[in-house]
């Protein structure tokens, strides 16, 4: 065999016979495996999903054919085999291949996924406007049972019920969202799976139609028939027959040849059809297996015992939220936390184990996760959602609406806020100081060390309306008792040093930057001060006033975009007043930024307090 770098993908596996491809299977997870352990990663979905990418890859014609890869974490096997193994050392880099599908990466990356639950959308606009303009193709959309508990999905299904363009939907169900899966469906799709009657009438048909050359809707015809006879005794019809789809599975997506069929049966239709695959997540290494949301997405790691190169020394801003949560919950029996299938990324485990039937995993459902917060609110409860700042995007709406209009005490904990690092794109939290602000009624905190962070969770339940707490991936700086001097949480801002003519006002992560800017101007004798707001809306407005009084440059500076952040509202407030400072304002441009490791992307587009520092120096 040759080595995966090798071949010639995806033509080559055109060519392969059924045994070279199990060997092909089993090399493509040595490769990631090795991979992955260097760079970080989606891991365990991919593993899963290696069988299911040669079987699409096999039967369909990619690019021609359009493959649809919902979320985009387990797409590395496509890219494997869409000619991009040698790439894989610069993967989720800067300047590297993507860890999702990307259009500007290669024509046989349909979309631009990265979110949860969009796919089958997408996926029915190509088939549509495939069959408008008379073309012929096929479209094929992957997509987890994990990402079936979002509800745009079922807006898609809704609608591609009776539009009938038709589009070949594989739900890859392996019971795992990133945790072990939730709610109805789950439940659902659990007991067609175990509907072994089924299975096995499936299984004879197979054999007995196998090397007739019966490939096609002689497949689907016996199984429908067999099915129908079994419907009223041991066959629970499924949500998507009941919709109006075609149905067959479950299918095992660890046997190439069975996928291959069935694939090869679903082009022969000329209508909708889910094909639903069962999947094990991590499969092949069993402590993935064991494990599948450890790994799930990971950094570096030791092949040989497969534990992280790098130890943490501190301790995250997700685990100093979580744990201080769960301490607010034993006093305060009306506060709740809500996460949509996030729970140990936003520091919940503890919270879950000790106030299990306060703890809300909804799935993948960010508006619903605000909607059901806002019904806690209205019964009294105080409910903290936790929520990455990319996915609180999907939100938007409930939060205005359901939240701020009716004045009710929701707090948003919005984790991953500002630059994430090697996810890239599709996953910078550097919107929400901008698309929160401006929603009557909000209070918007970013905390800078693990005091304020606690100190704003209590204020929350002073203030009694709407807030968000927004704070970075990573490590969460501690607040010093013998250095740091303390300032109640109270609405007012926190000066950190005074002097000078300059003014540097940040906020969150980039109060560091602030204060680093700072030493390298005194160091460079320019003496100046430096606010930590604290507060974005609202502003201290006369804590930051008196602070810029005989200042003759304010800079300000954030983990966020510039246009609508926290230098936007500091613009706003000294454009009425007289004499004016001059302002300049640090942070992300109107750009998205990619991949990358977050500090070198800090210094590169001039957020870091070096930068910061050499900007004034150039102004003064
Ligand atoms: C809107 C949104 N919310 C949360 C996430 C974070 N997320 C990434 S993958 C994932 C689980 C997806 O499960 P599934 O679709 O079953 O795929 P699997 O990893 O099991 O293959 C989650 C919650 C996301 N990508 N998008």
């Amino acid at each position: 065999m040759k080595e995966i770098t090798e071949y010639r993908f995806p033509e080559d596996l055109h060519t392969m016979k059924e045994s070279e491809l199990t060997v092909l299977a089993e090399q493509i997870r040595e490769f990631l495996l090795r991979r992955v352990s260097r760079t970080g990663g989606h891991l365990a979905s991919n593993l899963g999903v290696v069988e299911l990418s040669i079987a699409l890859h096999r039967v369909f014609d990619s690019p021609k054919d359009r493959i649809l890869w919902d979320v985009g974490h387990q797409s590395y096997v496509h890219k494997i085999l869409t000619g991009r193994a040698d790439e894989f050392d610069k993967l989720r880099q800067y300047n590297g291949i993507s860890g999702f599908p990307k259009r500007g990466e290669s024509e046989h990356d349909v979309y631009d996924s990265g979110h949860s639950s969009d796919s089958l959308s997408v996926a029915m606009g190509i088939a549509k406007a495939r069959d408008l303009n008379n073309e012929s193709f096929e479209v094929i959309d992957v997509i987890g049972d994990g990402a079936m508990t979002g509800g745009v999905a079922y807006e898609a299904l809704n609608n591609g019920a009776s539009m009938k363009a038709k589009v070949i939907i594989v739900l890859n169900d392996n019971q795992m969202s990133i945790s072990p899966n939730v709610g109805g469906m789950t439940q659902h799709l659990g007991r067609i799976r175990v509907s072994t009657g089924y299975i096995e009438m499936k299984k004879k048909i197979q054999e007995s139609l196998r090397g007739k050359g019966a490939f096609g809707e002689g497949i689907f015809k016996s199984l429908e028939k067999a099915r129908d006879a079994l419907k009223y005794t041991i066959f629970e019809k499924c949500i998507f027959e009941n919709l109006g789809y075609k149905y067959y599975g479950p299918v095992d997506g660890h046997n190439i040849s069975e996928l291959t069929e069935f694939f090869e049966a679903a082009k022969s239709l000329d209508e909708p059809v889910v094909i639903h695959v069962v999947t094990k997540k991590g499969k092949g290494i069993k402590k993935i297996e064991d494990n599948s949301d450890i790994y799930h997405g990971i950094g570096p790691f030791n092949i040989e015992n497969l534990r992280p190169l790098k130890k943490s020394e501190g301790i995250s801003w997700s685990a100093v939220f979580g744990n201080y949560l769960t301490e607010m919950s034993g006093r305060d029996c009306r506060i709740a936390a809500v996460t949509a299938a996030m729970l140990s990324g936003t520091g919940l485990d503890s919270m879950k184990e000790k106030y299990p039937e306060r703890t809300f995993d909804v799935g993948i459902a960010e508006q619903h996760a605000t909607g059901f917060a806002a019904g806690l609110a209205l019964q009294g409860m105080r409910p903290f959602v936790a929520v990455y700042s990319t996915f609180l995007q999907r939100a938007y709406d409930e939060i205005v609406m359901d939240v701020c209009l009716q004045n009710l005490p929701v707090v948003f904990c919005v984790d991953r806020a500002g630059n994430v690092g090697s996810d890239g794109e599709t996953h910078n939290g550097q919107f929400d100081l901008s698309y929160l602000s401006h929603m009557p009624n909000m209070t918007v905190m970013a905390p800078s060390n693990d005091r304020e962070l606690m100190d704003m969770m209590e204020y929350t339940l002073e203030l009694n309306g709407p807030c968000a707490i927004r704070y970075p991936r990573g490590e969460c700086p501690m607040w010093d008792a013998g250095k740091d001097e303390y300032l109640p949480i109270d609405g007012r801002c926190s000066v950190i040093r005074e002097g000078g003519k300059v003014l540097l006002a940040a906020v969150g992560k980039a109060v560091h930057e602030a204060v680093k800017a700072g030493n390298i101007l005194t160091e460079n004798g320019i003496d100046c001060s430096v606010v930590n707001a604290r507060f974005v809306k609202p502003l201290d407005e006369a804590g930051i006033i008196r602070a810029a009084e005989g200042k003759v440059l304010i800079v300000t500076m954030e983990d966020n975009v510039l246009c609508g952040g926290f230098g936007s509202m500091i613009n706003s407030l000294f454009a009425g007043l007289k004499n004016s400072p001059e302002i300049i304002n640090i942070g992300w441009p109107d750009e998205f930024i990619p991949a990358g490791n977050t500090e070198e992307l800090m210094r590169k587009y001039g957020l870091d307090g070096e930068s910061a520092a050499e900007r004034i120096m150039e102004i003064i």
